[in-house]
């Protein structure tokens, strides 16, 4: 059961943050409309929804999963791979603190929290562009330390290793097609998504509750068949900054 979810609002300069995405210039008041509706979805779920104030030195900031992992038994800090958002953690921190033992990844190890899928108590870690294999390395060790298992794989393609897969529950990944042929993966049904939706992979599970990026019609049918409730949001101008729907909170 999810209980709490932080967030931090966009600031104006968002449109500055970091991004590969070719989708045009991004709306400052439709992305706080859009974040405004994301959070209002996890509070109709009953969480209680701590919102930060923009950060505006870090554009990115509102991404607030990259700069931190919560795990039922610690939180841990991570150094994002990106030079541009570490000290992101700076006023994050001391919110985790209140809630968990805090950790903390060193130099030279980099890991972003968008790397990390969290499946029951097992960790599976992306190494990708923004997480090396040392920071993936000494996130296994502070895992184990809280009673974690966990194992590391390639992010071939995407930003980060949530860009392409996520649990959905019901033992069920929702997982491009060549992250699905991965075999630490073989353990759970799948749902392949479709040429063309792979950015539906970001779909956002909050007990019981799938949260999905509009627009994605084939996958929504796909997830329709688990029997559980849907919500779409719109994360258009998000999307255009690489974002989506995981990385604008972290749940616990
Ligand atoms: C970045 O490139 O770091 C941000 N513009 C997007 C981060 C998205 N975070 C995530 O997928 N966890």
């Amino acid at each position: 059961m999810i209980n709490h979810a932080i967030t931090r609002l966009p600031g104006g300069n968002f449109a500055d943050g970091l991004t590969t995405a070719n989708l045009g210039l991004p709306s400052y008041p439709l992305i706080l409309e859009q974040h405004r509706a994301y959070r209002q979805a996890l509070l109709s779920l009953g969480l209680d929804v701590i919102v930060l104030p923009a950060e505006p030195v870090y554009p990115d900031a509102y991404f607030v999963e990259d700069p931190a992992i919560i795990t039922s038994k610690i939180a841990v800090i991570t150094r994002p791979g990106a030079p541009s958002r570490r000290g992101e953690e700076t006023t994050l921190e001391p919110f985790l603190e209140y809630y968990r033992p805090i950790v903390h990844i060193h130099s030279p190890g980099t890991v972003d929290g968008g790397d990390v899928l969290m499946v029951g108590k097992h960790f599976f870690i992306g190494v990708s562009e923004r997480t090396n294999a040392e920071g993936a390395t000494q996130l296994a060790a502070l895992l184990a330390g809280a009673g974690h298992t966990s194992e590391t794989l390639p992010v071939a393609a995407g930003l980060h290793l949530k860009s392409g897969v996520n649990y959905v529950g019901k033992n069920t990944i929702l997982v491009t097609k060549n992250i699905g042929y991965y075999p630490a993966f073989t353990r759970y049904e799948k749902i392949i998504l479709d040429a063309g939706e792979e950015y539906a992979a970001n779909t956002l599970w909050v007990n019981d509750t799938l949260l999905m990026p509009k627009g994605f019609p084939k996958t929504h049918a796909k997830l329709a068949h688990l029997d559980m409730r849907i919500i779409e949001l719109d994360v258009s101008e998000v999307q255009k900054m690489d974002g989506g729907l995981t990385c604008m909170s972290l749940r616990f």
